[in-house]
């Protein structure tokens, strides 16, 4: 095992730093690393917390983390595409008082961004999810804007998927006519210090208790309301996760996500590796392939892809 691993392992919170820069950039010694912390993965509860811009959504996970801590877990953290980055540093000086210092090296928190990334963050963000897991953090945040192909791909791998609406801005009724409604363990209308909170709980609780469909794991969704900022609701929305989480490992459900997770980043990983070659090749060759007759243009571009594949 190579010394950085060895670190990282023990808590050294550079060496997690580093490695999972490694990781991140596919480097031969993070996939070295990712092999053996993915032997050590399967024990984490993870958490996917989704919402439209500005909904709380970072404002919320530090509030989870403090109530996490509190409650004796390592806590890790993903954000992808994060408009604003959300630091350790700014959580800490907000929300931990120097005396819960030393909580703080139970969390680790990492950003990561869509834009120009080829394929989306997907491989990135589930590599980083395992390796965590591996880390012995047992609670994983995952914090996503939940729209696009790559937050679908994330979101189905978490345990838990909690739903971010703001009362008073209809986005209750854009959420259920975008089918939003089917993908959430929880609908969590925050800020609710705003009036419109009571007619938002009401509509979302009607459209769940009406609703005519197959919830996810046969877990119907609950509807809580939390006031981030003041850390309000949040005991009870940690209460409420661990009620699912407990409800996932009883059905079996709970290590079966967790292989749905290692098969999706299988697929993924090897998916963005042929994207890259394929990028190449046609940067490549673009000139010359667009002179030939068209299937001659497929099959060459195909058969060169196959060549470097192969090496
Ligand atoms: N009044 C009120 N404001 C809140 C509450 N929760 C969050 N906010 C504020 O809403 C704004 C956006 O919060 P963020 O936590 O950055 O929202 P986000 O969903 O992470 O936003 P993006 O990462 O940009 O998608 C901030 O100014 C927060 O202080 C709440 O419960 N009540
Ligand atoms: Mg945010």
């Amino acid at each position: 095992m190579s010394e950085l691993l060895d670190r990282a392992i023990k808590g050294d919170e550079l060496s997690i730093a580093r490695l999972l820069t490694k990781i991140e950039y596919v480097d031969p010694q993070g996939l070295i690393a990712l092999e053996e912390l993915s032997k050590r993965a399967g024990k984490a509860f993870t958490i996917g917390i989704t919402g439209i811009p500005g909904a709380g959504k970072s404002t919320i996970i530090g509030a989870l983390i403090e109530e996490y801590l509190k409650r004796g877990h390592k806590v890790g953290v993903v954000m992808i595409d994060p408009s604003s980055p959300f630091t350790k540093g700014s959580f800490m000086g907000n929300r931990i008082r120097m005396q819960e210092k030393t909580m703080l090296d139970n969390v680790f928190i990492r950003s990561l961004a869509s834009r120009g990334h080829l394929g989306g963050v997907s491989a990135e963000a589930l590599m980083l999810i395992e390796a965590l897991d591996g880390l012995g953090f047992d609670r994983i945040i995952v914090e996503t804007v939940g729209a696009g192909q790559t937050d679908t791909e994330i979101v189905s791998s978490v345990h838990s998927i909690a739903v971010l609406t703001v009362p008073g801005t209809g986005d209750e009724i854009q959420a259920l006519k975008a089918g939003i409604m089917e993908i959430g363990d929880f609908y969590v209308i925050n800020k609710a210090d705003r009036p419109e909170a009571e007619a938002s709980y009401i509509s979302i609780k009607f459209a769940i208790d009406s609703a005519e469909i197959n919830f996810r794991d046969g877990w119907k969704p609950l509807v809580l309301k939390t006031i981030a900022t003041k850390g309000e609701g949040i005991k009870e929305l940690v209460d409420t996760f661990e009620e699912h989480r407990s409800f996932l490992e009883s059905k079996g459900i709970f290590s079966k996500r967790i292989l749905e997770r290692k098969s999706k980043m299988i697929e993924l990983i090897v998916r963005r590796e042929i994207e890259q070659l394929l990028q190449k090749s046609m940067e490549e060759r673009k000139e010359e392939l667009i002179k030939l007759p068209l299937m001659n243009a497929v099959y060459s571009l195909r058969a060169e892809l196959l060549k470097k594949m192969n090496k």
